[in-house]
C-alpha cells in the first residue's frame, strides 16, 4: 500500500480524529504523545514503508513494529483498524473490561501487534532480537520501533543502540518522536538529553533528522533509513506533544487525560478544519 502525500495527510486527520475521540469514550488514555506520532505511524502502515497483510497479520514475512512507549496505543490501534486489522468499530471500546484494545498494547489480544509494551526502555532491546534473528536467517524484514524523548532517559535505550551499531543491524529503524515533553514536564528540566541526534552518532547509528508532521519529509526520512547500510538508523522526528488541538500542544496535562465532551467538540473541529 502506497498512497500519495494528500491522501496521506486525509488519513493522519482520521487518526487524530479516532485518538481523541476514543479516549473520550474511554474516560482516559494519553492523547498527547499519541498525537505528536500521527505521521510518523500513518507513512508506516500507509505510505508504503511497512509491509504487512491485514487480512494475515501474522505472516512471517512481515515487516515488524514495535511501540516501545506503549502508552500512546490508541495512534497505533488508530492505524491498525483504519489499515484494516480489526473493524474501526471496535476502537470505541479502548481500555473496557474484555476489549482487545487495552489500555496498553497486548499482544495476544489485538491483531497486527508485535509485541506487549508499557514499560518503558524496553521496546529497542526487543527490536534487537528480532532485527537479528532475521540477519541470521537472511530474510528481508526490517522492524521499526518508535519511542518517545523522555523514554530515551532509561539505561536500557543505550545498552540497546550500543548492541545495534556493534551487530550492524541496517535492518532496524528507530524513531524518536521528539516532542520535548514527557509526562509531568519538559524533558530538558527533568533529565536532558542534550543533543538527542549527535548522541545517537556516538553511539554509531546513521541519524536522520526530520520535521515529523511534515509529511512529505517523514516519508523522505524513511526512505533514507531503507537505503542506509552497514549501520542502524534513527529518525529522530521533531514533534508537538498535543499536535493539532492547539490546547493539548505542548501541555504536559494532556499527557494522560481524556478530553470531555466540549472539549472533544473543540478538538474534532479543530482537527477537520486543519
Ligand atoms: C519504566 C516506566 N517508568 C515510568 C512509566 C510511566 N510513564 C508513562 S509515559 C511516561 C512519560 C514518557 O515520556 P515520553 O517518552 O516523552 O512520551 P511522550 O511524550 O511521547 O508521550 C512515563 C514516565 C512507564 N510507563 N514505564
Amino acid at each position: 500500500m502506497s498512497k500519495d502525500i494528500q491522501e496521506l495527510k486525509a488519513i493522519c486527520k482520521k487518526i487524530r480524529e479516532d485518538i481523541v475521540t476514543m479516549i473520550h469514550q474511554a474516560g482516559s488514555g494519553h492523547p498527547g504523545g499519541s498525537l505528536s506520532a500521527a505521521e510518523i505511524m500513518t507513512a508506516l502502515y500507509f505510505g508504503g514503508i511497512m509491509d504487512v497483510r491485514p487480512e494475515e497479520p501474522e505472516w512471517e514475512g512481515r515487516d515488524r513494529f514495535i511501540l516501545s512507549k506503549g502508552h500512546v496505543a490508541p495512534v497505533l490501534y488508530s492505524v491498525l483498524a483504519e489499515r484494516g486489522f480489526f473493524p474501526v468499530e471496535e476502537l470505541s471500546t479502548l481500555r473496557r473490561f474484555g476489549s482487545r484494545l487495552q489500555g496498553h498494547p497486548h499482544k495476544a489480544h489485538t491483531p497486527g501487534l508485535d509485541c506487549s509494551s508499557g514499560s518503558l526502555g524496553q521496546g529497542l532491546s526487543i527490536a534487537n532480537g528480532l532485527a537479528t534473528a532475521f540477519k541470521h536467517r537472511k530474510t528481508p524484514q526490517r522492524v521499526y520501533c518508535l519511542m518517545g524523548d523522555g523514554e530515551l532517559q532509561e539505561g536500557q535505550i543505550w545498552e540497546a543502540a550500543l548492541y545495534a551499531s556493534q551487530h550492524k543491524l541496517d535492518n532496524l529503524c528507530a524513531i524518536v518522536d521528539d516532542n520535548g515533553v514527557q509526562l509531568d514536564g519538559r524533558v530538558e528540566d527533568i533529565k536532558s538529553l542534550g543533543d538527542i541526534a549527535e548522541k545517537w552518532k556516538a553511539f554509531g547509528w546513521n541519524v536522520i533528522e526530520a520535521d515529523g508532521h511534515d509529511m512529505a519529509a517523514v516519508m523522505d526520512a524513511f526512505h533514507e533509513a531503507k537505503e542506509a547500510k552497514g549501520a542502524p538508523a534513527v529518525i529522530v522526528a521533531h514533534t508537538i506533544k498535543g499536535k493539532g488541538v492547539s490546547f493539548m500542544e505542548n501541555d504536559c496535562a494532556w499527557h494522560g487525560a481524556a478530553p470531555n465532551d466540549g472539549e472533544l467538540q473543540a478538538a474534532l473541529s479543530e482537527i477537520r478544519g486543519a
